[in-house]
């Protein structure tokens, strides 16, 4: 029994995440956590909250409530869409936990005591109105290359030409529209990530079988001259993790916060920490610290591409100058973006299918089973309304509801709930078994490997096949000349539908759950062996018909959906 440490980049906590944000993290660490257990390994599987940061501070004021409310909320919120989606983390935790606080300050403090944290005086615009200091993206003005009106501090997408706030004309705060900015000097620390560039090299040299994605990204910053600067680590705002150095006070540093992304991260591990302290486990150092009984196991992250830098570059800088014996990831799962449509998702605009609307609107089986089998992994994906209904329609009620109906009715009408009595197997139904087998240990490879769209397709093979055997010795018929063949053929394709259940689970919970149910079958066993597995309702096993397990979608119902996502806010 191997085990599986799985963690999965954490949703910031301003607002419900869009589909495209599902399918590059969550879901498809989801499907590898379900298949790993499936398989008998022991799996942790961890989540949470990413809550600090300007963002979380403004939406908390938007909504009018105070910040640590609108967190506490909001993280109930997610949790509850989480679970909608069947998303079985072993813990859901939050970034701003006590927890996450003290771990984040400690190892603050270790990299303190390494030498790899220095202090910078730079200034930084003060907004009098708003009471702060403005990132840099919180401050607009007139570009002085261009003279566009609203350049961005940070890039004037106009010209595209990079800025530093203090470049804007007539700058201006975006939050309170007050112009009464004055730059102000403040204290900073910074991480002295250029220090490790050569670990950081010789460790993802050594990578050779992660993804190309992940891999090409962290080369192009490790050697891109501005990928691995010195970061800095703390900002000047009220909700955070305080600047402390382990338990101690840091001179200088009163009042300010680790930056977002220093702690975020390190959530992963406070998550376990959670884990314990809500009585879940006894022991979360055996996840987490080699010395401790973590290294015979298997850590594997997944994430959109946007988040590979700091996981393959910032966070490991944390692990490794701590210099203690922290588990560090061993695979690096990287996607693509999901479009929406003909553009992009786009929470302000309202444009496309967030989580808690897709919940709305079908069940979460469908939407996953669309996601997964065509999760961006080479390329950018696109969702479709036609594409949609197209895979639902076919995959998920032609091909699979349709086989389990077709085969438990006929069962139901010509000889009883229960698996008939027959002969023995003909070339037909030796040559599908050994069709399955093969094509059983294809999938199970390719599961492996978090080749998810492979998966997805040698899943809809195996399930084709059953079909198409069907279609072939067409029961129907040879009812008619044969009574007890045609039960043969029942027999075995009554056989197929807890192994279709079981193995396609990870993909489709419910409905695997619901199946199995139907067939009595409830603890049916991964399909080790195939010819085994399917002999495993024996003469006589009773089932009921199961209710419909997917329905189609209407062209009507796609037309208004259509419409419905399409994107009105402004
Ligand atoms: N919250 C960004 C994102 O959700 C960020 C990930 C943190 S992973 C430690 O895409
Ligand atoms: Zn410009």
């Amino acid at each position: 029994m191997a085990r599986h440490l799985i963690t999965s980049a954490i949703p910031y906590i301003n607002g419900i995440k869009h589909l495209g944000n599902l399918v590059g993290s969550q879901l498809p660490a989801d499907l590898f956590a379900r298949y790993q257990r499936a398989r008998g390994h022991e799996v942790m599987f961890l989540c949470a909250t990413d809550e600090h940061g300007t963002p979380a501070e403004l939406a908390a004021a938007k909504a009018g409530k105070p910040v640590a409310e609108y967190c506490a909320e909001m993280h109930e919120v997610q949790a509850k869409i989480a679970e909608g989606f069947r998303l079985s983390f072993d813990h859901f935790g939050r970034s701003s936990s006590a927890q996450n606080h003290k771990l984040t300050q400690h190892f603050a403090g270790r990299l303190a005591d390494a030498g790899l944290i220095r202090e910078v005086s730079e200034t930084q615009m003060y907004s009098h109105a708003d009471g702060r200091f403005l990132p840099d993206r919180y401050i607009e003005g007139t570009c002085p290359n261009c003279g566009f009106e609203s350049a961005r501090g940070d890039q004037c997408d106009n010209c595209t030409k990079q800025l530093d706030p203090t470049d804007l004309i007539n700058p201006y705060s975006t939050i309170s529209g007050s112009t009464e900015l004055e730059e102000r000097e403040t204290k900073h620390l910074y991480l002295r990530q250029s220090e490790m560039r050569e670990k950081l090299a010789e460790w993802i040299d050594g990578k050779t079988d992660w993804p190309i994605l992940t891999t090409s990204i962290a080369k192009k910053w490790l050697n891109d001259g501005d990928g691995l600067q010195d970061r800095g680590i703390t900002r000047d705002l009220d909700w955070g993790v305080p600047v402390m150095k382990g338990d101690e006070p840091w001179p200088g540093m009163e009042g300010k916060v680790f930056y977002v992304w220093f702690d975020a991260p390190i959530e992963y591990i406070a998550a376990s920490q959670e884990w314990v302290d809500a009585g879940k486990g006894t022991d979360w150092e055996r996840w987490w610290r080699t010395d401790k009984g973590a290294d015979d196991v298997t850590y594997t992250q997944f994430m959109g591409k946007d988040n590979v830098p700091f996981h393959t570059l910032s966070f490991p800088v944390t692990i490794f100058g701590s210099g203690e014996p922290w588990k560090l990831v061993d695979y690096i799962k990287s996607f693509n973006y999901l479009n929406y449509d003909g553009g992009q998702f786009s929470t302000s605009r309202g444009r496309g299918v967030f989580m808690d609307q897709a919940l709305e609107i079908l069940p979460a089986d469908y939407w996953r089973w669309w996601l997964l089998s065509h999760a961006p992994e080479s390329s950018d994906a696109e969702f479709t309304w036609e594409n949609f209904q197209g895979s639902v329609n076919k995959d998920l009620a032609d091909v699979l509801g349709n086989f389990v109906s077709r085969v438990t009715k006929f069962c139901r009408s010509k000889f009883s709930e229960a698996v008939p009595e027959g002969g023995a197997y003909g070339p037909e139904e030796l040559a599908l078994i050994e069709d399955i087998t093969k094509r059983v240990r294809a999938y199970e490879k390719h599961m492996a490997d978090m080749e998810v769209r492979k998966s997805a397709q040698e899943l809809r093979a195996i399930w084709v096949a059953g079909n198409e055997y069907l279609q072939t010795v067409a029961p129907w018929s040879t009812f008619k000349e044969d009574p007890a063949k045609a039960a043969v053929q029942i027999r075995l394709a009554l056989n197929l539908i807890p192994l279709y259940a079981v193995l396609s689970a990870p993909f489709i919970p419910d409905a695997s759950a619901s199946l199995l149910a139907s067939m009595n079958a409830e603890d049916t066993a991964w399909p080790d062996d195939v010819t085994a597995a399917l002999s495993q309702l024996p003469v006589g096993h009773a089932f009921t018909v199961p209710e419909v397990t997917f329905r189609k979608i209407t062209d009507d119902e796609r037309e208004e959906w259509q419409e419905r996502f399409a994107g009105t806010r402004d």
